[in-house]
């Protein structure tokens, strides 16, 4: 394969991840429409000014690099929410897997979480970083069924170019065994229009590509993750509880303030192991027991 498939916006989630399924990775154009876009890119600006260079080969040393996205920008948000994405998430990481307690056979699906969010701006001059695999970051086994740990996103800010450090990517590398290494010569790179976006699965890989154009390359990446794993930024002590209570409850859940069935990331009240969402919300508000919330889930499923 030489090039990446790139599907237009109007596709469908289905044909988005009978694409992936095959490649590892699939291109969304105009992703995010020109105003969005727009928006993004003013309220990163100053922030992106102010952040200095990478201080370590894999991250680049003419690479920006802007975490904690979702405190910079709604558009974040505007990116996890976009049916394509959260379809394509859906899919691979929310999966059920049976599971024995007692004697009830009973399925569970996790839910899936904001794993990391960062502001990529590759400059003139920087060289290609090692081709990875994003799903390394859990030391996970390949091949693993489709028991994928990640969906990656990146939206293009600027135009991604083969010249200016599109990201490398190996097409159908998600299958590969972990005994199997990646060459460069096996990478193609994802050109694509500003506003569109590339998706993949944490099993394939790929790396930020040499820039020797003269203008800065932007992306916008964010990786959806299980949500039983530990998040790759620690989003606790990335937003404070105040910037977190500023978000809607669909955010704060997908940045990790919600359990994982049957009960992963709990805290407790009053011996309960509860979901932690109540503690953004005003005194007096509903606590869920998330345990309790399972045992409901398996009596609907003996029943
Ligand atoms: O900048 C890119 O194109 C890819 C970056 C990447 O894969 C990473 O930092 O994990
Ligand atoms: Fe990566």
């Amino acid at each position: 394969m030489t090039t990446l498939t790139t599907l237009d916006a109007s596709c469908s989630t289905d044909e988005a991840i009978a694409v992936i399924e095959r490649d590892g990775g699939v291109i969304i154009k105009d992703f995010f429409d020109v105003d969005v876009l727009q928006e993004l890119r003013s309220d990163i600006d100053a922030a992106m000014a102010a952040t200095p260079w990478g201080q370590d080969d894999f991250s680049g040393h003419r690479t920006k690099r802007l975490y904690g996205v979702f405190q910079h920008t709604k558009h974040a948000a505007t990116a996890v929410r976009h049916p394509h994405y959260a379809g394509i998430a859906e899919h691979f990481l929310v999966v059920p897997k049976p599971v024995y307690v007692g004697d009830d056979l009973l399925e569970l699906s996790p839910t899936y979480q904001v794993g990391v969010s960062s502001i990529i701006d590759i400059h003139p001059g920087e060289g290609a970083q090692p081709l990875h695999r994003d799903d390394t970051v859990w030391q996970w086994t390949h091949p693993e069924g489709y028991r994928q740990a990640r969906v990656q996103i990146m939206v293009a800010v600027t135009d991604f170019t083969a010249e200016n450090g599109g990201t490398m990517v190996i097409p159908g590398s998600h299958k590969w065994d972990d005994n199997r290494g990646p060459r460069v010569d096996e990478a193609v790179p994802t050109e694509m229009s500003a506003g569109s976006a590339l998706i993949w699965v944490g099993g394939t890989f790929h790396g930020g590509g040499t820039n020797t154009s003269d203008s800065n390359r932007i992306g916008l990446s964010i990786g959806l993750d299980r949500g039983y794993l530990r998040q790759e930024e620690n989003a606790y002590l990335t937003y404070s509880t105040d910037v977190m209570k500023s978000f809607d409850e669909d955010v704060q859940q997908v940045l990790g303030w919600s359990v994982c069935p049957p009960g992963t990331g709990f805290v407790d009240y009053q011996g309960t192991m509860a979901d932690p969402i109540f503690l953004l919300k005003e005194e007096g508000s509903e606590v869920r027991n998330s345990y309790a919330d399972f045992n409901d889930n398996a009596a609907a499923l003996k029943s």
